[in-house]
């Protein structure tokens, strides 16, 4: 472990966690001004509320980033789009409360945290049942109309409109020990964001599971309450988890999924132009997003080795060796159907058809 203090930025995160209760407060009174304009004065810019779920710098404020710059010039100006990074709104289960009450109008929501609210979207966090290509798991993610309208009435019984389903690079693990085969999992103490499956699924290497906020894992790790965490390679140079492990595995065994959403009723509300605006600038952003993720977790893998050149990366597991995670995994698709019910079947079956049907066109 190469510092003994938390680092700046987790020290920031707290402090935001504390202004929450404030902010609360305070977002709803100016939602109720944000319509009000002087009389004989030009209105006022419409304000769309933008929470993400990391902090600046990371793919999400990319996005919405990019969300604000294309929304603001296509509104000419009538709409307004403010961004609020992680730690000034709460947690992620807090966002899509936010959202619900209308506080804040787009929100990201990873399946990695909604699944406790709508079960069946942590079929995205099952191990190995994407192909080993992030363009073709974009694809199938993003265009395909059958997984999508699936995905939308799920979302709709909560009240929420899907707009994008994206990956923010691979799952990577970070740890005080090296893991190359399921064994190595045994007793392993590793935090996982706060669906139930993913539980089931390191359970099934033989770990403890811990879950824990986003914002606590970088102390936990600190003060070994637990061994081992997981996150695209970006997020762990952003949130500076490798400055307390001593070993960074790509297993390749999941993507790290992420949705963006708004509220179902704001979004009816909209005029039919305001609508397509935000239908083509969406579709905009789902191609923008897969180039960002590939350059930030490139880049960030490079500041890693810079910064602590004793880390142990263990590149690539052997094929045999994710051959036995593979396997290892498979119950929990099991889980998964039984434990989710409803749909889950259905949406499992139809996103391995989807997956395997795409690899088919592309070996021609
Ligand atoms: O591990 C987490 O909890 C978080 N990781 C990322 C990359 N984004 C948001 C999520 O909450």
């Amino acid at each position: 472990m190469s510092n003994a203090y938390p680092s700046r930025r987790s020290i920031s995160l707290a402090r935001g966690a504390l202004a929450i209760p404030l902010v609360l407060l305070i977002l709803p009174l100016l939602a109720s001004c944000d319509s009000a304009s002087p009389t004989g004065s030009r209105p006022k810019p419409e304000r769309w509320r933008f929470a993400i779920e990391e902090t600046a710098g990371s793919v999400q404020h990319a996005y919405a980033e990019k969300f604000k710059e294309l929304v603001e010039a296509r509104s000419q100006g009538e709409v307004e789009v403010t961004v609020y990074p992680y730690g000034t709104l709460g947690t992620s289960d807090a966002l899509t409360e936010q959202l619900d009450m209308r506080v804040i109008q787009f929100a990201m929501a990873s399946p990695g945290h909604l699944g406790k609210l709508i079960p069946e979207v942590q079929v995205f966090l099952l191990h190995f049942i994407f192909s080993d290509d992030p363009e073709l798991n974009s694809r199938v993610l993003n265009r395909d109309p059958q997984l999508q309208q699936k995905f939308d009435e799920l979302y709709a019984r909560k009240g929420l409109r899907l707009l994008s389903i994206f990956s923010e690079g691979w799952q990577v693990w970070t740890a005080d020990r090296p893991i190359r085969w399921p064994e190595d999992f045994a007793g392993l103490k590793i935090r996982v964001m706060t669906s139930p499956l993913l539980l089931a699924a390191y359970r099934a290497y033989g770990a403890s599971p811990t879950p824990l906020p986003y914002s606590e894992v970088y102390s936990a790790l600190q003060l070994n309450m637990i061994d081992a965490q997981e996150n695209p390679v970006f997020a762990i140079e952003e949130m500076s988890f490798y400055e307390v492990s001593d070993w960074m595995i790509f297993a390749r065994h999941a993507p790290f999924v992420a949705t963006a959403v708004t509220n179902r009723e704001f979004y009816q509300s909209l005029p039919p132009k305001r609508q397509a605006m935000l239908d083509g600038v969406i579709d905009e952003l789902n191609e923008y997003i897969l180039d960002v993720q590939r350059q930030y977790n490139a880049e960030r893998l490079e500041t890693i080795r810079q910064n602590k050149p004793t880390l142990n990366i263990i590149e690539e597991l052997t094929d045999e060796q994710r051959s036995a995670f593979r396997e290892a995994s498979l119950p929990v698709r099991q889980w998964f159907v039984e434990t989710v019910g409803g749909d889950a079947e259905e949406i499992l079956t139809l996103l391995l058809e989807r997956i395997a049907a795409a690899q088919a066109e592309e070996r021609g």
